[in-house]
């Protein structure tokens, strides 16, 4: 008779963090994300924006599989506008995801393909459901790391390219020591 196996991967539920052969990790510095912000500000290029943990047992781009994420968007600011992750469109855009907050406190941004924008907050717990056709980021408007679980389907494929060229049309920044939803001005 077969023995009973291991997890291959763990999620430690009350950190987010993710473990096991198959989790990969990537950084995203200053470097890496200045232009998607306002403006510019002279950060050490090497600080860490965001963090992103992925699980993806299938190869990317099999239909019917699932990937499996956390997300860490630090603390920090670039001339008042909160870090932020990238943010994008599904490659195939009607692939819809959840996420659900761990820990800290921000916003969750989602546009729609006629450009209406919404801002949900995103709370230990909370859950969400980002439909199809809908571009996402995630903001941390905390003075601790803000960790979102993720899970999307391993077809989905990210269109950056849109949001880099286009943005999202709010920005958030700081105005009087609290987060400010404030038109973008490209
Ligand atoms: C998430 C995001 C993660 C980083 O796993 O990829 O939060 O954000 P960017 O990909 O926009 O840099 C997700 O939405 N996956 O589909
Ligand atoms: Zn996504």
């Amino acid at each position: 008779m077969m023995g009973f196996e291991a997890p291959v991967a763990a999620v430690a539920l009350l950190s987010g963090t993710l473990s096991g052969d198959l989790v990969e990790t990537a950084v995203k510095t200053y470097a890496d994300v200045a232009a998607i912000f306002a403006e510019t500000e002279a950060l050490p290029p090497e600080t860490p924006v965001y963090e992103v943990q992925s699980y993806c047992p299938a190869p990317e781009g099999t239909e019917g599989g699932l990937f499996f994420g956390t997300s860490r968007i630090f603390p920090g600011k670039v001339n008042g506008e909160y870090f932020m992750t990238k943010g994008h469109f599904h490659g195939k855009r009607d692939r819809a995801e959840f996420y659900w907050g761990v820990s800290g406190q921000g916003l969750l941004l989602l546009m729609d393909a006629k450009r209406r924008c919404r801002a949900v907050s995103v709370v230990p717990g909370g859950l969400y459901y980002i439909p199809g056709e809908t571009a996402h980021r995630l903001v941390n408007t905390g003075d601790e790391p803000l960790v979102v679980g993720a899970c999307w389907p391993s077809d989905a494929g990210h269109d950056y390219d849109t949001i880099l060229e286009q943005g999202f049309p709010v920005r958030i920044r700081e105005i009087e020591g609290k987060p400010a939803i404030v038109e973008s001005e490209g």
